[in-house]
């Protein structure tokens, strides 16, 4: 009799148990990792951990704790929260290496229940948190399924001037003669999307910028060396809609079409699919520091790319995730990332600077009736505020390791609350520069600022 009612106990358990799934979004190197990381480590150490003021279940101690479970989706790799931690922590410390793959993680939250339902029933809760983490690469593909090959070609046509025209000299130099209604070649075919992928890669890497499509050129993960990544666009607009629409089917033309149609289909979707169909919260992180400092070439760049990725994330009927894929969100969390590289003074400037850019995402997700906030934090803070003396006035600044290792004290500059014009590139400077992390004991948790926030907003209440 005592078996049975504790397997019944199980099974009424089980069907109270909650499941939740953060979707952490944000352009390559928006700081992704860094906050999967923190987020981890403050939960894991939510017991007692005395840095989560503005968290209210730990701070009120209805959280008991948190550590990880095996994740529900066995064929994906695991979230190496192992090593980024060993990263930080090692002497000097390090940051976690750029993500070249999807990962996963869940975790296990036993908290206390408050009220409600589950107050009568349980002494104790669970919410079962899964987060996944991705190449900041991959989320630019998304525009991608509502284009069609061509649609696509023209697209990147258009933005083929200055800075990128150079960089793609020598691909458009090879491709100049090209007869794309002539037969296949697949040599040449493979060649030539060599040099279209070599010209991605320096956007990125020499130019510093984020809009590169197709993601999955630069960052292969699993399809490196497959066909499917081997096409390019058209930037001949010598060819009508006509001569196109009846290209033999074993032209140029229609290979590259039919090698598009299938990335997308194949590659795009299965990924959106498999990782934001059930998505219940999301968190969009900007890192707006390190395109101010850059110029306003990266800083329109980057904002052309949110744009596109928010366009893209529409939750309306409309909204392209949603016919495709219907995910449930109701609440997303805006983030300006890397806030411990300005002074606290200017934490206001750079919530106001994102609300700018999200603009318009936010109008249309506030029409589709979900909750949103925008916040500035740092996942793992790097810095710690100090003051300088400058002609005889004291002055807010910054102290840190720089990654070359040497101690620095310094004023980084302000932060402008308005998308910056003409004036601000012209005559102020933004110094943005690459701080080490703190060095810190293992059994502590990072230091940040407001993640505390991040997490009231995005658990609190799921842990009532
Ligand atoms: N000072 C400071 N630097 C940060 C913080 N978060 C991230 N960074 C810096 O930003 C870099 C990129 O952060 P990641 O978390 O790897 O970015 P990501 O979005 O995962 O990037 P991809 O994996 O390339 O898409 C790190 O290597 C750090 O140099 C932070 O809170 N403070
Ligand atoms: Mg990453």
């Amino acid at each position: 009799m005592e078996k049975v009612k504790n397997k019944v106990n199980k099974l009424v358990n089980r069907g109270l148990d909650r499941h939740m799934r953060l979707a952490v979004t944000g352009l390559s190197r928006a700081g992704k990792t860094a906050f999967i990381t923190s987020l981890i480590n403050q939960l894991l150490h939510s017991g007692t951990n005395p840095r989560l003021p503005l968290f209210t279940p730990a701070r009120e101690g209805q959280l008991l704790g948190a550590r990880r479970v095996p994740q529900g989706q066995l064929h994906i790799p695991s979230f190496d929260y192992d090593q980024g931690i060993h990263a930080l922590r090692s002497s000097p410390p390090s940051w976690p290496v750029p993500t070249r793959d999807v990962s996963e993680i869940r975790l296990e939250l036993r908290y206390r229940p408050e009220s409600g339902p589950l107050r009568l029933l349980k002494d104790t809760a669970t919410l079962y948190l899964d987060i996944v983490d991705y190449p900041g690469e991959w989320l630019l593909d998304l525009p991608l399924l509502s284009m069609s090959f061509v649609e696509w070609s023209a697209k990147q046509r258009s933005v083929l001037n200055g800075r990128r025209r150079e960089l793609a000299e020598q691909w458009l130099t090879e491709i100049s003669e090209l007869d794309m209604l002539a037969e296949a070649d697949e040599r040449q075919i493979k060649h030539l999307s060599g040099l279209y992928t070599e010209y991605l890669h320096k956007c990125k890497d020499e130019a510093g910028l984020h809009w590169v499509q197709p993601g999955r050129f630069v960052l292969p993960g699993e399809y490196a060396g497959a066909p499917v990544l081997e096409f390019f666009p058209i930037v001949s607009d010598k060819l009508s809609e006509s001569a196109l629409s009846s290209a033999p089917p074993n032209s140029l033309f229609s290979l590259m079409k039919k090698r598009y149609d299938y990335y997308c289909e194949h590659v795009v979707k299965d990924f959106y699919k498999e990782h934001f169909s059930q998505v219940d919260r999301q968190i969009v992180l900007v890192d707006t520091l390190q395109p101010l400092n850059a110029g306003p070439d990266s800083f329109n760049d980057m904002r052309q790319a949110l744009e596109q990725l928010m366009q893209s994330f529409r939750y309306g009927k409309s909204g392209l995730l949603r016919r495709l894929f219907s995910p449930r969100i109701d609440r997303i969390l805006f983030a300006a990332t890397k806030a411990d590289h300005v002074t606290p003074d200017q934490h206001p400037n750079l919530v106001s600077l994102l609300q700018q850019l999200i603009h318009e995402a936010w109008q249309t997700a506030a029409f589709e009736g979900i909750d949103m906030e925008c916040v500035s934090l740092s996942s793992i803070q790097a810095t710690e505020p100090g003051n300088v003396d400058h002609k005889g006035e004291t002055l807010p600044a910054l102290r840190g390791t720089l990654e070359s290792g040497e101690a620095m004290l310094m004023y980084p500059g302000e932060v402008p609350a308005r998308l910056p014009g003409e004036s601000f590139w012209q005559s102020q400077g933004f110094e943005f520069r690459q701080f080490r992390p703190m060095p810190g004991p293992s059994d502590e948790p990072l230091p940040h600022i407001r993640i505390d926030k991040a997490l009231q907003y995005l658990l609190g209440d799921k842990l009532k």
